[in-house]
């Protein structure tokens, strides 16, 4: 295992190799290490494959002491990468070089097993923190895994977070009660500056009008349950995705998304901000102001993504629910609901968003007032706040 805060990186070169990593697990030890996985056979010369196992807890389930469930013991988080620092662009046809991904083939990517502090949040909230500074335990890889990636976190509650992968995975939470989000929400792009992410970890998603949606899966996915209740929520996937509880009650999510309108750059386009007081009218789904002002004049339109907060919310990335406006008066926002679902899109893919955009929610406004409804509260087990900014 390498020191702390080290890199170690594995080529096992041509023919088949087999790369396993036991990591401490979320619970256990603070590892700070990234160790890279990084083949350089040939594409067709081998079949290579990665596992990473979690601890093996045997705290799963619920805790009859308390009733409630034990503590997260694994957190997994799986996205794709810009590049990985620090390898040479000699070897292009295995490395991408040290500069952003403009063509890469590769599609570097990495599991990372998150360790946070105390207090730092539930694991869904930990997972979906881009900027996440704690400890974590990374091995990074590309699709000269052409074999399998398996993730296994044996007992305990799991939870796996996935942004997307590079190779064929399958996930296997094991014992315990499992969670599985396949997709995330973010409150920004995470391929900007502005994201708080290092270059090398920027990664695509496509604007929605819940917020920047990952891309779940670029390869093939399996998700195992085991034993357990578990929990599988599908927010976005990219390739084939197979669901499996097995034993125990288990509960799974599809989620769909309406595409937002973007920019010719992919990024939603907002309203403007507002911080005054409004009636919400949930029924009819509109925002009404009274202190004499204009929405018009304030530079509301039709099309643009509006993002809500509550009283007394001083961080307007922490919304309450965003939707598309439909119609605007000097006095009422009227939002669009109901909107047509489209495949997402890459922020990178041009042009399959311009067709997004020619099918935007702000043309979307025929719709009857009578069907018009409330926006709906953001899916799964973050409901009750629309997406953290992170
Ligand atoms: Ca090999
Ligand atoms: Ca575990
Ligand atoms: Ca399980």
């Amino acid at each position: 295992m390498p020191r702390a805060g080290t890199t170690l990186t594995l080529d096992g070169q041509g023919d088949t190799d087999h790369y396993v990593v036991y990591t401490h697990g979320s619970e256990h030890g603070d590892a700070h290490y990234v160790i890279n996985v990084l083949d350089s056979g040939a594409a067709a010369d081998g079949v290579d494959t990665l596992t990473a196992y979690g601890a093996d807890s045997t705290a799963s389930g619920i805790d009859p002491s308390t009733g409630r469930p034990y503590p997260t013991d694994d957190i997994f988080l799986l996205r794709a990468a810009s590049y990985l620092p620090g390898e040479s662009a000699a070897r292009p046809d295995v490395y991408c070089g040290t500069a952003a991904d403009g063509g890469c083939t590769n599609h570097p990517a990495y599991i990372a097993v998150l360790h946070p502090a105390p207090g730092s949040g539930d694991p869904l909230t930990v997972a979906q923190t881009s900027g996440y500074a704690g400890v974590t335990e990374r091995i990074a890889y590309d699709n000269a895994v052409n074999g399998m990636l398996s993730v296994l976190g044996l007992g305990g509650n799991d939870h796996f977070a996935v942004d997307d992968n590079a190779a064929i995975t399958n996930l296997d939470g094991g014992a315990g009660a499992d969670s599985f989000q396949i997709g995330q929400l973010f409150g920004m792009r995470r391929d900007a500056a502005y994201s708080g992410l290092s270059p090398a970890d920027w990664f695509p998603t496509v604007a929605t009008t819940r917020g920047y949606l990952s891309r779940g899966a670029s390869a093939p996915l399996t998700a195992q349950g085991g034993s357990g209740d578990d929990t599988f929520s599908v927010y976005s996937n990219q390739a084939a995705l197979r669901l499996e509880g097995g034993a125990g009650n288990d509960l799974f999510l599809i989620q769909a998304f309406a595409l937002a309108r973007t920019d010719a750059h992919g990024t939603l386009i907002m309203g403007p901000v507002f911080t005054g007081t409004v009636t919400v009218n949930a029924a009819a789904g509109t925002l009404t102001r009274s202190d004499g002002g204009s929405f018009i004049a304030d530079g509301f339109a039709v099309g643009q993504t509006l993002a809500v907060a509550g009283a007394g919310v001083g961080n307007d990335h922490d919304a309450a629910h965003a939707a598309v406006i439909s119609a605007v008066t000097a006095t009422t926002i009227t939002l669009a609901t109901g909107l047509t679902v489209a495949a997402p899109c890459s922020t990178a893919a041009r042009s399959p968003c311009r067709s997004a955009r020619a099918r935007s929610p702000g043309r979307r406004s025929r719709s009857p007032p009578g069907r018009r409804r409330a926006p709906a509260p953001s899916p799964g087990r973050r409901a009750a706040s629309w997406p953290t900014a992170t």
